[in-house]
């Protein structure tokens, strides 16, 4: 389908089409939709997020899903299924309860610099685009998800040429910023966080060094209750998923987004790797089949409801 905003799901969106989305959604649907603008990434570009409510986002009265995706610039296929959560909620309402029932905040686009620079120099980019750390060698860019305050530094990179950069220090970056700043705000509201990623079919929890969270058990069952879900209706070649702690399921990582959420209260955090849609592995697992965009979608909004509804009900 396509939306009637203007949106398809026949291809990948660059940065700038996304943003004006987001604009016009939220002059098309002002009782239900706000676009904040949380800050600028380190070449300038605006990170938006949506605030979405059918009542007053303000009054505290319901409780808080978030959804963020595209962290890692090379993710493409984490852009479309985050957008078609905002299409299922906001234009296309299938899911009248998920909309009256929660707010939610959604952003789609975390680092915008990096992302842009996949569509223009090097499609499989995956750290955001700053420029302060050389070494005299032409290396750049920090990996935002080593950069959250938690356990800053402990299992991540001090060196400015590797994949996982940790930066200067917790929330150097401008991008991680805009996140901590969100979850100073709404945090106590917000019940559930997802962090969209690819490649991998998994659902992962914290914390990042092995050590579970006092409630990981609960964790561990809604993640196994919206993986079946996923499952169940996922593009035939693609693995089932995979729902287990961070280090147990991948290796040890600091600093990333999911953590911090949990670290500072959120009671249910996840990383969500969507499959690879091409059913390869290595770098080739970040190309996207347009064909497959719109059954992404689907896909992770199978999941993302089970985890809403969990805690619309608690
Ligand atoms: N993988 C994640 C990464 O940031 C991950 C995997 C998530 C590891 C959370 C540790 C904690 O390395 C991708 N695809 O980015
Ligand atoms: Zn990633």
């Amino acid at each position: 389908f396509s939306s009637r905003i203007g949106l398809s799901f026949d291809t990948i969106h660059n940065y700038s089409v996304v943003d004006q989305y987001l604009v016009d959604l939220a002059s098309q649907y002002p009782e239900t939709v706000t676009v904040v603008s949380g800050g600028r990434s380190f070449e300038g570009r605006d990170i938006k997020y949506l605030k979405i409510s059918t009542t007053n986002f303000e009054d505290r009265s319901k409780p808080i899903v978030y959804l963020e995706s595209l962290i890692h610039a090379r993710e493409w296929i984490t852009l479309p299924a985050t957008l078609y959560a905002i299409e299922r909620l906001v234009i296309d309402v299938t899911e009248q309860d998920l909309l009256e029932d929660i707010d939610w905040i959604i952003l789609p686009i975390l680092n915008p610099d990096g992302y842009e620079f996949t569509h223009t120099e090097n499609r499989f980019w995956r750290k955001n685009r700053a420029t302060n750390y050389t070494d005299g060698d032409s290396c750049l860019g920090v990996d935002l998800n080593r950069n959250f305050g938690i356990f800053w530094g402990e299992a991540s990179s001090v060196n400015v040429c590797s994949e996982t950069f940790h930066g200067l220090g917790p929330f150097s970056e401008s991008e991680t910023s805009v996140v901590q700043n969100i979850l100073a705000e709404y945090g106590s509201r917000i019940e559930i966080f997802f962090d969209i990623h690819s490649h991998g079919s998994l659902i992962l929890y914290g914390y990042g060094l092995g050590a579970l969270p006092p409630n990981a058990l609960v964790i561990n069952y809604v993640g196994v209750t919206m993986a079946h879900a996923i499952d169940n209706v996922k593009w035939d070649s693609n693995k089932d998923y995979t729902v287990g702690n961070v280090y147990y399921v991948l290796y040890a990582a600091s600093g990333i987004a999911s953590d911090y959420a949990l670290g500072i209260g959120i009671p249910l955090s996840y990383t969500y790797e969507l499959p690879s849609y091409r059913g390869s592995s290595g770098l080739n697992g970040f190309l996207v089949d347009p064909e497959f965009i719109e059954q992404a979608g689907f896909e992770t909004w199978e999941g993302l409801k089970v985890g809403a509804r969990y805690v619309r009900d608690l």
